[in-house]
């Protein structure tokens, strides 16, 4: 009776899904718009929670064989360090899960070419790749729409940057739901209140990301402590020498909301501490708060690459579960499609 109330408890739980490319280390922008809320859910123990390494996503881009063999451990090791644990958080690897390749194809045939032709990232991605704008890079999004439906998540933790594929997901997902019936629950998007949106260092126009091109613009939870201080004092600011968050600040804006992030100080508290103090003190602040929130993270990730056979032990069981799981989903879909069994 007992162990019956404990399963109808469970069965309510919201199911959250959520992944991140290996296309190198984690930035501080991954780690506080995604990955520290990915943990937090894990923690809540209000949600069941299942990650993915997306190493499919990562090929639209030339990858190096033995590079990208070397990203995926690497980045494996880099998450569990971060706090994401097994034993309450399935985190496998997408590529051996089959059921990811199918269900982006089926939802190919349902996403239409102008959909994905205003996908903001696209248009960035192949300003940047030029050179090869491949296929895979045009339906980026409905193999991610896939990712999420194949676990029926109802939340996908996410940075602010990708609020326009989780809204292409839905539109997906309602319109094969309108066709088929009730295949697909519709997800939704879960940004964080603080740190949706980091910002280069260099230029806080653009949001940081490990593929900037400066890499004083980026901080990765793998830099020691020196480069992320010296990256912090190099912060772009402006000349007004006054720590106040306003319209024209973007450099200062973007520090202050790290800082806030990861201190949980309000941007009130934060003016207050810093009134009539340099930018000097302030960069050195944020600095030292974002070290001391990385560097026990980075130990971590040294000590989990020594144990290559306890991540595999770790994937090896998280790949066993999604594909069961996502089983599911995926006969559903294509026996309502009319596939023959
Ligand atoms: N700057 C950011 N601020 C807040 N959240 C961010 N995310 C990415 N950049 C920021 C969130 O991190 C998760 C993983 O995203 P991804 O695997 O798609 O990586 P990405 O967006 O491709 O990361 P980069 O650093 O920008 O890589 P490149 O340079 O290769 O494109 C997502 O939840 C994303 O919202």
């Amino acid at each position: 009776m007992e162990n019956q109330a404990v399963q109808t408890t469970e069965k309510k739980k919201e199911t959250v899904f959520s992944a991140i490319q290996p296309s190198g280390a984690i930035t501080l922008g991954n780690y506080l718009g995604a990955i520290r809320n990915w943990v937090r859910m894990q923690e809540s123990g209000d949600y069941h929670c299942i990650y993915a390494l997306a190493d499919l996503h990562t090929i639209t881009v030339r990858q190096e064989p033995a590079q990208f063999r070397k990203n995926v451990i690497d980045m494996y090791a880099s998450i569990l360090a971060c706090g994401v644990d097994v034993e309450k958080a399935p985190f496998f690897i997408q590529s051996h899960n089959p059921n990811h390749a199918v269900m982006a194809w089926i939802l190919d045939c349902y996403t239409q070419f102008g959909e994905l032709s205003r996908m903001t990232q696209f248009k960035d991605k192949s300003a940047k790749h030029a050179d090869n704008i491949n296929a895979g890079l045009f339906t980026y999004p409905s193999l991610m729409a896939g990712d999420i439906l194949l676990y029926q998540a109802d939340k996908v933790p996410v940075g602010a940057d990708q609020k326009q594929h989780i809204e292409l997901t839905r539109d997906i997902a309602n319109r094969f739901n309108s066709i088929y019936g009730n295949v697909f629950k519709i997800p939704e998007g879960f940004i964080p209140k603080d740190g949706a949106r980091v910002m280069s260092l260099q230029n806080p126009l653009n949001k940081m990301s490990k593929s900037d091109e400066n890499v004083n613009g980026y901080v990765l939870l793998t830099d020691p402590d020196n480069v992320i201080m010296k990256k912090f004092k190099r912060a772009v600011t402006d000349s007004e020498a006054k720590v106040r968050y306003a319209e024209g600040k973007e450099g200062i804006n973007n520090l202050m909301s790290i800082y806030s992030a990861v201190t949980g100080l309000s941007f009130e508290q934060i003016e207050h501490d810093f009134d009539g103090k340099g930018y000097g003190d302030f960069k050195t602040a944020v600095g030292e708060a974002v070290i001391a929130e990385i560097a026990p993270i980075r130990k971590r990730y040294e000590e989990y690459l020594k144990d290559k056979k306890y991540l595999e032990e770790c994937y090896r069981k998280s790949d066993e579960f999604a594909i069961r799981y996502s089983s599911r989903t995926v006969e559903k879909a294509m026996k309502k499609i009319g596939f023959v069994k």
